[in-house]
């Protein structure tokens, strides 16, 4: 089987990504001849329109087999490419998998909106995948396949789960299993191109927000030490420096992450950027870690805090996670030199404007820089389950379901107020807070040149929280279909 796995061009944040869901697929699919188009990468290198790039690589690659992957805010593209695909090669079998599919399928059965695709796969996806192409090999059969959704007529019957599984063992990323590669490399080897890598995958907590718990089931996995260097230094092969550690909390093992941080001084590979999150609880609990982290190449970390209020630590099902910590936390990457955001979700149904400012003030006190998101109740969640009751959601459209937008009124506030304050506080905070001297910490080993990098990476998301005004389609649609 023949199999293109096209990355979802629809992405909101410079500096570019390299996804580790398609690497890992892509890795994994044993005899089948696979590659990755990606799209996203095609659209920056050539500027040329994206169905007709799309036309290209099939014709180039003759798949039997396109596979997409998509957020919630992505599945109108990837629904989009896969109708396309249709159409012009009506030979070639479409398939959806990830996260947004993922939630869906929590919630029932998938409607008339996933006709483009013929298969659908929920949960972790390697093993699915190969499984599937078995089948349409005519190895095996699609209705003993977990995780798997095929049709029978027009609707989808669906397999039972796919447990994943702590010890499965998956092969390294093939870093060069690009279809579109040469066009790629400049972007590749560039500063600011940020190559994802996995230690671990998995998390044991169920935050009411976040889909990691109808994905990985709080099963967790850990990569064996050596392949996570071997992965490092193929990033490197390609030029790459950026390396984005996927794993939902680095720190979750410390033992783990003490001995992956000495392997990588061993193997000089402390000269790569690398960045990563981490939790409160997990930074306080080791906090000898984080110079250790530093000297390895850790440049900069996103603290997962969401709030430093009790009651919506509470709402979040997060009260593990409390102010306390937070703070200490931002002491203990303060004192190291670390570059740092703390994640802040607003938006609760309780908030009003005197408690989000209060919660940008305390975080801007405590001397971290907050990264606001709006609370979004993606599909699947239990926050969905929460708030779809209170009559509060305004915005159905999954396009703008990318956490940066609101999508949902609070008890006192309208998604215009949410915006509004946000775009204040966060003006506030960069006008106040001496941001940019903290990029350059006194005993830190930061260049300017580090310091231009995370700004590169950061500023544009921020300038679009600044500029955004409801019913705009920002940065997301700048490539042309
Ligand atoms: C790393 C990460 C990021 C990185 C990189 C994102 C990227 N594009 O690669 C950064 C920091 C940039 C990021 C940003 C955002 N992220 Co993010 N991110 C993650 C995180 C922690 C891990 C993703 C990952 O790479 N894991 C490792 C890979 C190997 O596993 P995987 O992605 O789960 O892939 C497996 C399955 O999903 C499935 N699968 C995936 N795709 C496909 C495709 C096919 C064909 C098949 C068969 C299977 C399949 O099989 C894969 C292998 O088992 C997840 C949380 C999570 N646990 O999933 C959130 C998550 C994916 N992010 C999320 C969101 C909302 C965002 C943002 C929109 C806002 C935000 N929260 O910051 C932005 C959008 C950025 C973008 N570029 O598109 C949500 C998506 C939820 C949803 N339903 O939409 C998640 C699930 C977190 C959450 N809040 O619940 N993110
Ligand atoms: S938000 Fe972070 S800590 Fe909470 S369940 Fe998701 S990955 Fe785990």
């Amino acid at each position: 089987m023949r199999v293109m796995l096209v990355v979802n061009p629809r992405k909101p944040s410079f500096p570019p990504y390299l996804d580790m869901s398609l690497l890992s697929l892509v890795s994994n699919l044993g005899e089948h001849q696979a590659t990755i188009y990606d799209l996203f990468m095609d659209l920056l290198a050539t500027r040329r329109s994206a169905l007709a790039l799309l036309r290209e690589a099939i014709q180039d690659f003759r798949p039997d087999l396109v596979a997409l992957g998509a957020m919630s805010y992505q599945f109108a593209a990837a629904q989009r490419i896969a109708t396309f695909v249709k159409a012009a090669f009506p030979r070639v079998k479409t398939v959806l998998g990830g996260w947004h599919l993922t939630g869906v399928v929590e919630e029932g059965l998938p409607d008339e909106d996933y006709r483009a695709f013929d298969f659908l796969i929920y949960g972790q996806g390697e093993a699915t995948l190969t499984e599937l192409c078995d089948a349409l090999d005519g190895e095996g059969e699609l209705s003993t396949i977990p995780g798997l959704l095929f049709r029978d007529g027009d609707r989808f019957v669906r397999n039972a789960w796919r447990k994943p599984e702590a010890g499965a063992v998956l092969h390294p990323p093939k870093r060069d299993a690009y279809l579109n590669l040469e066009r790629m490399r400049p972007i590749m080897r560039r500063y600011f191109t940020s190559h994802q890598g996995e230690a671990t995958r998995g998390c044991p907590h169920a935050c009411s927000y976040c889909t990691n718990l109808v994905m990985n089931r709080g099963v967790i996995l850990r990569f064996p030490v050596e392949r996570v260097i071997e992965d490092m230094k193929a990033v490197q092969r390609l030029g790459g420096r950026s390396y984005i550690f996927t794993d939902e909390n680095v720190l979750e093992d410390p033992d783990y992450f003490e001995r992956l941080c000495l392997a990588i001084l061993d193997h000089k590979l402390n000269g790569m950027h690398l960045m990563a999150g981490v939790s409160t609880e997990s930074v306080v609990r080791r906090p000898e870690l984080i110079p250790l982290a530093r000297d390895a190449g850790f440049l900069a970390v996103g603290v997962g805090a969401e709030s430093v209020l009790s009651k919506n630590l509470v709402f979040f099902n997060k009260s593990w996670s409390a102010p306390d910590l937070h703070r200490r936390t931002v002491e203990i990457l303060n004192q190291a030199g670390l570059i740092h955001v703390s994640f802040l979700i607003i938006g609760v149904p309780e908030d009003d404007e005197q408690r989000i400012r209060y919660q940008f003030q305390i975080m801007q006190q405590l001397g971290t820089t907050p990264f606001p998101f709006f609370l979004t109740p993606l599909p699947g969640t239990r926050l969905k389950r929460q708030v779809e009751g209170l009559g509060l959601i305004r915005i159905k459209d999954l396009s703008y379901y990318d956490t940066q937008t609101a999508v949902m009124d609070t008890l006192h506030l309208s998604i215009d107020q949410l915006e509004a304050i946000r775009r204040k506080e966060l003006l506030r905070y960069y006008l106040t807070s001496g941001f940019l001297a903290r990029l350059f910490p006194r005993g830190g080993k930061l260049s300017f040149g580090l310091a231009l990098r995370y700004l590169a990476g950061y500023l544009p998301l921020h300038a679009r929280s600044l500029l955004h005004r409801q019913g705009e389609r920002s940065v997301y649609d700048w490539f042309r279909w």
